[in-house]
């Protein structure tokens, strides 16, 4: 292994010596290397062609949105080297090599001093995560949004992913549906919902903006000394979409006071004093150019991204974890079982998530 990733290496315009190779293994999607140099170092990361069926777009994508913030950054006289991610070009002048055998790799630098975290350990993490997730939308607010290829389509289209569940659960290809049954039964009782953001898009109540789409606590590069969210990565979802993805998916993962895949459900609890901690500094950066729509839907996007991401685990699951990486069977059902706990959490908190909104905004 250790083999062909180095034989990746001079297709790109590196002139520096590799001294090491190390695995970063928190991404559920493409396989990610630190390429260690003497002064710092790059990202080597295969791009997971079965996700994202086509790399040359996801790269074009990604290399408008780079150059659109870089001037951003440089305008308000910011630190253009660790607030976005750079890519190296290959010696043919792409942002991708394609090998013989149909893999696609990308290099970009690696940014040091930096840490992510796959669960909240300090208040202040993600209190700063969420203010570079805000100022990041607020960077591409004048991005156009038409210019961007759908990498991945109708991604946070919830109704549509009930449609692959119910195609899962008909496949059934190892027979996996049976013993899921709860699961499937906690999914099917809250169908109702499933589209009330994806119709208030359509008309036109909630605002299409450039979003991240996939906006974890892990992808965002926090400093080591000043604990700020630096810089946000993983933009290979960056398209078309409504900032409540973004908020929602943030207070899915952040707010959980264990690990995504925790088997023991006992230990997997919603935090509010969390999602007060987020939703205030997503709102430091936003408050301005929030509407009234996305303000009321905020605490309920929560409850559905984590319904949405509790509906892929187990329709990827019931078709032999497919799509999402794991290293031990059964993950995807655990990882199920705590988005449905956490979803059963938010719908009893929901009326003091509405309420920290008001406090918030009106504070
Ligand atoms: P995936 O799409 O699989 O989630 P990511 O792009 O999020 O992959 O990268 C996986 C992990 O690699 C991140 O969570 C982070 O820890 C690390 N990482 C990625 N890019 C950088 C970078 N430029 N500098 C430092 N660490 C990085
Ligand atoms: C994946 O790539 P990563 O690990 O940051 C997934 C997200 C899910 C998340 C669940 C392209 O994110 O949509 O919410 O896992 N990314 C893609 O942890 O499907
Ligand atoms: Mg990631």
């Amino acid at each position: 292994m250790e083999y062909i990733r180095r034989e990746i290496i001079p297709h790109f315009c590196i002139d520096e010596e590799i001294e090491a190779i190390r695995i970063f293994d928190s991404g559920h999607i493409n396989n990610t290397y630190q390429l260690q140099t003497r002064d710092g170092g790059y990202v080597l990361q295969q791009i997971n062609h079965y996700v994202f069926k086509n790399p040359e777009q996801v790269m074009s994508n990604i290399i408008s949105v780079t150059n659109h913030i870089k001037e951003k950054i440089l305008m308000e006289g910011g630190d253009v080297e660790r607030g976005t991610l750079h890519f190296i070009p290959t010696k043919d002048g792409e942002y991708y090599y394609k090998t013989p055998y149909g893999e696609y790799y990308r290099v970009y630098k690696y940014i040091s001093g930096v840490k992510t975290y796959q669960i909240v350990e300090k208040p202040e993490h993600f209190y700063n995560a969420a203010c570079a997730f805000g100022k990041f939308q607020n960077m591409l607010a004048d991005f156009p949004a038409d210019s961007l290829y759908e990498t991945i389509e109708n991604f946070h289209h919830t109704p549509l992913r009930y449609k692959q569940l119910d195609e899962a659960i008909a496949n059934d290809p190892k027979g996996r549906a049976k013993e899921v049954k709860k699961y499937i039964d906690f999914a099917m009782a809250r169908r109702d919902e499933a589209g009330l953001i994806v119709d208030g898009i359509a008309s036109e109540e909630i605002k299409i903006r450039v979003t991240h789409n996939d906006t974890k606590l892990n992808n965002v590069l926090i400093d080591k000394k000043t604990n700020r969210g630096i810089c946000v990565i993983d933009l290979d979802t960056v398209m078309p979409g409504s900032m409540l993805y973004d908020f929602g998916d943030s207070i899915r993962f952040g707010t959980n006071t264990s690990e995504e895949d925790e088997p023991d459900l006992d230990k997997v609890h919603m935090n509010m004093e969390l999602y007060r901690c987020f939703a205030e500094g997503y709102l430091s950066e936003l408050k301005g150019s929030i509407t009234e729509a996305e303000l009321k839907y905020m605490p309920f996007s929560a409850k559905l991204m984590t319904l949405e991401c509790g509906i892929r685990f187990l329709a990827d699951y019931i078709n032999g974890d497919l799509y999402f990486k794991i290293d031990r069977e059964g993950q995807n059902l655990d990882r199920t079982g705590t988005q449905f706990k956490l979803v059963t959490e938010m719908e009893k908190n929901m009326k003091d998530m509405e309420k920290i909104i008001d406090e918030i905004m009106n504070s």
